[in-house]
């Protein structure tokens, strides 16, 4: 007998890579405060709100800004990233991405989008996939980041589902966590050693193969 359960994905590493394009933009940011940035560095970001980042990229550079200044750095950066953005399209869907949700369609299992970023409907619409989810949940949502489990939470109650029944997909060790306090089952994307916490850990998307999701559903 069937199952039923639901998806909930994060976007920055799960349906897109954008963290390239935050790299270039927080590159920017240090370049101008005069202090080494690098792709090493940008992991620490990853899944990061984007407050959160700017703080720990400035302990990075171990400057210390007032309140005004960090503001305009934040609506500067925002403004370099959103133009790598609006040239986003449906190329920059991660391999493996569509197969899923067509496979999720195909099987009647409702997704939603459970992101940090304030971008993410932007975002999906830049890539055309804005109408496959049955609910988003963004940063603008949310007022305690991952792994915090609110975003995972108010994402199960939009689709009307609870918890125990919803599968969550993260590349981030702070979301796998935050898809465990909310008692979710958790898929990692990326490195085990890091994401070792999760129920499940893949490689890439298209490691998520359709025999592997027949089984969570049966
Ligand atoms: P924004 P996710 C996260 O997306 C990114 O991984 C993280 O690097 C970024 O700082 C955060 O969104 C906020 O993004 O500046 O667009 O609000 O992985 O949660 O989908
Ligand atoms: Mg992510």
């Amino acid at each position: 007998m069937k199952k039923e359960i639901a998806f909930i994905f994060d976007l920055d590493g799960v349906i897109v890579d954008t963290a390239k394009y935050h790299f270039l933009a927080w590159k920017n940011v240090a370049d101008t405060l005069g202090f080494e940035f690098t792709e090493k560095h940008n992991e620490l970001l990853k899944g990061v709100s984007r407050v959160k980042s700017l703080e720990i990229l400035l302990d990075i550079g171990k400057v210390t800004l007032s309140e005004e200044k960090k503001q305009q750095l934040l609506i500067e950066k925002n403004k370099e990233y959103l133009g790598y953005v609006y040239k986003m399209t449906s190329e920059e869907i991660l391999p493996g991405v569509t197969q899923i949700l067509n496979f999720l369609d195909t099987n009647n299992i409702k997704f939603a989008l459970g992101s940090a970023s304030k971008n993410a409907p932007l975002i999906l619409e830049k890539v055309g996939l804005i109408n496959r989810f049955t609910a988003l949940v963004d940063g603008n949502d949310v007022s305690k980041a991952k792994p915090d489990p609110e975003v995972f939470l108010i994402g199960a109650k939009k689709l009307n589902m609870n918890p125990e029944n919803c599968v969550v997909v993260e590349d981030a060790i702070a979301g796998v966590q935050a898809a465990n306090a909310a008692k979710m089952l958790s898929i990692g994307i990326g490195d085990a050693k890091v994401l070792g916490e999760a129920d499940y850990v893949f490689k890439d998307m298209v490691e998520i193969t359709s025999g592997f999701l027949k089984n969570l559903i049966n």
